[in-house]
């Protein structure tokens, strides 16, 4: 369970290395969350990217938020960063010369698109600009190698972060694995991804770290009693494309199981 997973002893049992904070286009403090559920703002439509549309906070998690697009439906909800280009304070479009979009799937009639702008914006709880932080610059180069430990969006879960390790590199690309869970959430991305974070990450913005597949559960105690993990938990531990993930608490098939009350995307 989330609570019993501590990095300093899984970085000790799996002997690996936290990949530095340097390599990850994040800040180092993490951003303040000043937002509030139910306030509006501008947002980057994630499935039709040329598109700005209205969006809706209607959740917090660490530094991100869950938004969902206005005149959207409530199955594609999806989560930013605080200091994320792709939201900004409403009325930014307008300034720069743009038009809000309706996002992909209005649910209503495209011609009632103006009013149902005009309607939604009326009264509304806008997210004041203080509340956008600034983007943190690419870190150049990619200094992220094979092997590292650090924290990752499961893309297919995106609101869980989840111990992850450097599969391979290929220039600016890193392979991210999970660990624990035998390749079925690994994916390429930038190593300046928004979606990838240092060690430690969700311990300073208070975001719920998953645990490894696995639910290898290393607590400081145990490390004391067990100086060095058996040559098989520990293989288990770096090679997660070769563990048998024991969801335990989440219950059913191996890979497959769902925490309670959330589904799979
Ligand atoms: N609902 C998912 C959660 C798995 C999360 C894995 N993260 C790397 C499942 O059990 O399939």
């Amino acid at each position: 369970q989330t609570e019993h997973f501590n990095w300093d002893s899984y970085l000790r049992e799996t002997e690996s290395l936290a990949a530095p904070s340097q390599c990850f286009r994040q800040s180092k403090i993490p951003p303040t969350n000043e937002f509030k559920i139910g306030m509006k703002l501008e947002a980057r439509d994630p499935r039709n990217v040329t598109s700005v549309c209205i969006a809706t906070v209607i959740g917090i998690t660490g530094a991100r938020l869950r938004l969902r697009l206005d005149g959207s439906d409530n199955k594609n909800d999806f989560w930013r960063l605080v200091d994320s280009s792709d939201i900004q304070p409403i009325g930014t479009c307008e300034k720069k010369g743009g038009m809000l979009q309706p996002p992909l799937g209005f649910q209503m009639n495209a011609s009632s698109w103006p009013m149902f702008l005009l309607r939604t914006l009326n009264g509304a709880e806008m997210a004041p600009a203080t509340f956008f932080k600034k983007e943190p610059p690419k870190p150049a180069p990619n200094l992220l190698k094979i092997g590292m430990k650090l924290e990752a969006i499961d893309k297919k879960n995106p609101y869980l972060i989840c111990p992850a390790t450097v599969g391979d590199v290929k220039g600016d690309e890193v392979f991210i694995t999970f660990d624990g869970w035998r390749g079925a959430f690994d994916y390429w991305c930038k190593y300046d991804s928004r979606d990838i974070f240092p060690v430690g990450w969700c311990g300073l913005t208070g975001d719920a770290l998953q645990p490894p597949g696995n639910n290898v559960s290393i607590t400081k105690s145990s490390a004391k009693t067990q100086s060095s993990p058996s040559k098989v938990t520990r293989r288990s531990m770096q090679s997660p494309q070769k563990t048998v993930p024991i969801p335990a608490q989440r219950g059913k098939k191996p890979g497959r199981a769902k925490p309670p009350g959330q589904t799979s995307v």
